[in-house]
């Protein structure tokens, strides 16, 4: 019995050191995690920091790397205004970008854990709430204001002397369409829509007679001139991409869309001006339209009314190319011939 008592003390003192060891050594590890914590805790302070200096000087440089490279000053009136328009809102989002970022970052570099700090508890402040409310408010109020006062000059009236062009998509082409002497685009069915009539131009209407059609060639415009683009789309939803104009509109199937915008650079001007020989402008498709959309690419002239007037010289109505015996500059060969050929028959009998 003794020797059981023995024992027992025995393998109960060895039990409570190895547990006071093992206790310590928890302790041991555990001041050396708070350690590491709090090693951590300062490194990654001072990485945010690191990261508002590197990233603001990123802003900088991007900036100043592309600044004017992208697509040179706009080259219609409009774009001039869009382009006022988005500079006031970079500026000021810029500003307000740049005091919520260094404070972001340098609040939670100086207010990284510290044994010597407590958080203060402060959950609302209705004042503050007001302020940054409202500020914002009105700001945005006023640069969605300007960009409806835009969006209304661009979509409403054209001014009288404006040329009309149409404009429609489908996959994955732009076909364009101008009026013609009379000034009107003639009415269009799109149950019309033939191989030999791609618009579906009703040709019982004599505005559609004098109709110019365009597929697979430059558009052309005159400088300094108005132009109202009448567009439209046959199959899924597009959009005329006008990037050097800083103009775009969806080309909706069905519902005729509108805008108007006064070129005031010719091709040669930006030729020139780009110190690139092969200048184009173009019409880009800006809406995901199908497989083909990447490659649904518009060109437009942009070129002086005299050189303009030498170009639709040499148009010739769709109407004439599917109705050619209407076609008064053309000798009436055919008729003559097919009188003559009914002389002929009427004699023999
Ligand atoms: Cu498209």
């Amino acid at each position: 019995m003794q020797t059981f008592f023995i024992v027992a003390i025995l393998a109960l003192g060895f039990l409570i050191t190895f547990q006071i060891a093992k206790a310590s050594e928890y302790v041991a590890v555990l001041r050396g995690e708070e350690q590491s914590r709090k090693q951590s805790n300062k490194v990654n302070a001072f990485l945010l920091l690191a990261f508002l200096v590197l990233g603001l000087i990123g802003v900088y440089y991007c900036n100043e790397n592309l600044k004017g490279k992208i697509l040179g000053e706009a080259a219609s009136d409009h774009g001039v205004l869009i382009d006022r328009m988005l500079y006031i809102t970079i500026a000021i989002t810029f500003i307000v970008f740049v005091i919520t970022q260094v404070a972001l970052f340098w609040f939670a570099y100086k207010y990284q854990h510290s044994d010597k700090r407590k958080a203060y508890y402060y959950p609302h402040n209705n004042k503050l709430e007001l302020i940054w409310t409202v500020i914002p408010a009105i700001t945005l109020t006023v640069l969605v204001g300007f960009g409806i006062f835009y969006w209304f000059k661009i979509t409403g009236d054209a001014p009288k002397n404006a040329m009309q062009v149409e404009v429609v998509g489908s996959q994955f082409k732009w076909e364009f369409r101008y009026p013609g002497k009379d000034g009107i685009l003639g009415k269009k069915y799109f149950k019309n829509i033939t191989g030999d009539n791609p618009l579906g131009q009703i040709w019982d209407d004599p505005a559609n007679q004098d109709d110019i059609y365009i597929v697979g060639e430059p558009m052309h415009l005159v400088v300094n001139k108005p132009v109202r683009l009448v567009i439209g789309a046959k199959d899924v939803i597009h959009d005329v991409g006008l990037a050097h104009f800083r103009m775009k509109m969806d080309a909706v199937p069905g519902t005729p869309t509108t805008m108007w915008f006064t070129p005031t650079k010719t091709t040669a001007q930006m030729k020139k001006e780009t110190n690139n020989p092969d200048f184009v402008y173009e019409i880009s498709c800006d809406q995901m339209c199908g497989q083909g959309h990447w490659s649904m690419r518009g060109e437009i002239v942009v070129e002086t009314q005299e050189e303009f007037d030498v170009w639709m010289v040499q148009q010739k109505p769709k109407y004439l190319a599917v109705f050619p015996d209407k076609d008064p500059a053309k000798p009436k060969t055919d008729t003559v011939a097919k009188q003559a050929t009914t002389v002929a028959v009427a004699g023999s009998h």
